[in-house]
C-alpha cells in the first residue's frame, strides 16, 4: 500500500480551536475541566462531540456502556474499520487535553480527509469510551474493559460512585445508554493519540512517542479500622488511631516501590476517613494503592509486600487491615505492524520521536486485547497532567494528530 505523501497534514487550528471549544465544558476552577464521566457536563460535551461528528458526514453508533462510534464509511463496506479515539470524561481537576487530544484528533482526521476528498478503503470509525479515568466509578477505562471482555456489562453497571450512585443508573439518567451490545464491533486495528501525561519527550525535545509499551497497574482498596475516640481526653496508649496506621502503611507503599526505581511507581490518590471530624480519633480509613511498572512480577512482589507489611503494621497496632484488588491490568506490548506505521509517520514527518513505554493506563491497553493496537503521544509542559495546569502547545497537537493520521491512513488503505 502506497504511504500517504508527507503533505497529508491536518488543519492544526481547527484542531486546537476544537480543543478550546470542548474544554469550556465542565470548566475547572483553575483552568483545566471537571468534566466527569456521566455527569451533566458530560452529556454535554458528548452532544458536543456527536454534532462535529455528523457535521462531518458520520453516523453515530452508541453501545451499552455509551461509548460513541462515529463511522466514516470507505469504499469496501465489507472491510473492518479502523478505529481511532481516546476519551473525554476527565479528573476532577483534569487538564483540557487527556483523552481530549486522542478523540479530536480523530475527528480531525475525518475533517481533513473531507477537505482533501480522500477516500480510503476501510470505514474509520472515531471513538469516545465511556469512563476511561475510573475517577468517578472505579476502575479506569471500564467501557473499554468491558468491550475487551475482562469486565461483565451487569459488573460495570454495579459500580458506585461516593454518593452510592450506580454507573448504569447515571448511564440512563444522561441518556446515553446505546443499543448497541458492547463488544460485538470487530476492529482492524485501533490508534489512540494521548499526551504523555509525564516529562521525558519535552526533556529529550522530541515531538512525537512511539508507544511500544504500556507499564502494569494495580488498584488495592485497603480498610483499616481502628477505634473513634474523643482526640482530647483519650489517652495515647488507649488509641486505636486509623488514620497513624494509615500513614505508616503509605510510608511502607512507597518504600516499596523506590526498593524497585526506577522501574516501578506507587503512591495512593484516594482516601476516606471516618467521621473525617476534627475532634474524632479516625475509627476507619479507607484508600487505595496505586502500584505501576512495565515489570508484572514487580507488580506482583508489590502488591504482596503490601499485604504482609500492611498486616505486620495493624497487628502490632491491635487494628484490623482488609486488602481488595479492585482494578488493575497487566503491563502492555502493542502491535508490532501498528507501531511500526506510527514510527514511519513520523519518519516521513519529519518529527523526531523515540520509543517510550506508557506511564499512564489507556483505552487502548485493554483494546489491544482485541484488535491490532498502537498509540501515538504528544509532550506536555513539564510532564504535568491530572492537574487543571496540564498544558501542550498546538504545534505538540498538531505533530501529534499528523502522525495518527498517516498511520490511520496507511492501515486503512487510500484509494486513488
Ligand atoms: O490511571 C490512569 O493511568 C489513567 O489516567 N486513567
Ligand atoms: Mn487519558
Ligand atoms: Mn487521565
Amino acid at each position: 500500500m502506497p504511504a500517504p505523501g508527507e503533505n497529508l497534514k491536518i488543519n492544526g487550528e481547527r484542531l486546537w480551536d476544537s480543543l478550546m471549544e470542548m474544554a469550556k465544558i465542565g470548566p475547572g476552577i483553575a483552568g483545566g475541566n471537571n468534566r466527569q464521566t456521566l455527569t451533566d457536563d458530560d452529556a454535554e460535551g458528548r452532544a458536543l462531540f456527536q454534532k462535529w461528528c455528523e457535521e462531518a458526514g458520520m453516523t453515530m453508533g452508541v453501545d451499552q456502556m455509551g461509548t460513541m462510534f462515529a463511522r466514516r464509511e470507505g469504499t469496501d463496506p465489507a472491510a473492518l474499520p479502523v478505529y481511532v479515539g481516546s476519551h473525554l470524561d476527565t479528573q476532577p481537576t483534569g487538564g483540557k487535553y487527556d483523552g481530549v487530544l486522542g478523540v479530536l484528533g480523530g475527528l480531525e482526521i475525518i475533517r481533513s480527509l473531507n477537505d482533501l476528498g480522500i477516500k480510503t478503503k476501510h470505514p474509520i470509525v472515531v471513538t469516545n469510551w465511556t469512563n476511561e479515568e475510573g475517577t468517578r466509578f472505579a476502575p479506569a477505562m471500564l467501557a473499554s474493559g468491558v468491550f475487551a471482555g475482562i469486565h461483565s456489562q451487569d459488573w460495570a453497571y454495579e459500580r458506585e460512585d461516593a454518593e452510592g450512585k450506580n454507573f448504569g443508573d447515571e448511564l440512563v439518567r444522561i441518556g446515553w445508554k446505546g443499543e448497541e451490545a458492547v463488544g460485538a464491533r470487530k476492529m482492524h486495528a485501533f490508534f489512540e493519540l494521548h499526551i504523555e501525561q509525564g516529562p521525558i519527550l519535552e526533556a529529550e525535545g522530541k515531538d512525537i512517542g512511539v508507544v511500544t509499551h504500556g507499564q502494569g497497574l494495580s488498584w488495592t482498596e485497603v480498610t483499616i479500622t481502628g477505634k473513634e475516640s474523643h482526640t482530647g481526653s483519650t489517652p495515647m496508649p488507649m488509641r486505636r488511631n486509623a488514620g497513624l496506621a494509615m500513614a505508616r502503611v503509605l510510608e511502607l507503599v512507597d518504600e516499596i516501590a523506590l526498593s524497585h526505581a526506577p522501574d516501578a511507581v506507587g503512591a495512593a490518590g484516594h482516601i476516606d476517613v471516618y467521621p473525617n471530624s476534627r475532634n474524632v480519633i479516625p475509627g476507619k480509613v479507607v484508600f487505595t494503592v496505586d502500584f505501576r511498572s512495565p515489570d508484572l512480577a514487580m507488580i506482583q512482589d508489590m502488591e504482596q509486600r503490601l499485604i504482609d507489611g500492611g498486616n505486620k503494621i495493624c497487628d502490632d497496632m491491635g487494628m484490623a487491615i482488609e486488602f481488595e484488588k479492585v482494578g488493575g491490568f497487566d503491563p502492555v506490548e502493542f502491535d508490532e505492524g501498528c507501531v511500526t506505521a506510527v514510527r514511519n509517520a513520523a519518519d516521513r514527518l519529519g518529527y523526531s520521536h523515540r520509543d517510550i513505554i506508557s506511564g499512564a493506563g489507556h483505552d487502548a491497553c485493554w483494546i489491544n486485547r482485541v484488535a491490532p493496537t498502537a498509540m501515538v503521544m504528544c509532550p506536555c509542559v513539564d510532564g504535568l497532567s491530572h492537574n487543571e495546569a496540564e498544558e501542550i502547545s498546538p504545534e505538540w497537537a498538531a505533530a501529534g494528530a499528523n502522525v495518527l493520521f498517516h498511520a490511520v491512513v496507511e492501515t486503512a488503505e487510500i484509494v486513488e
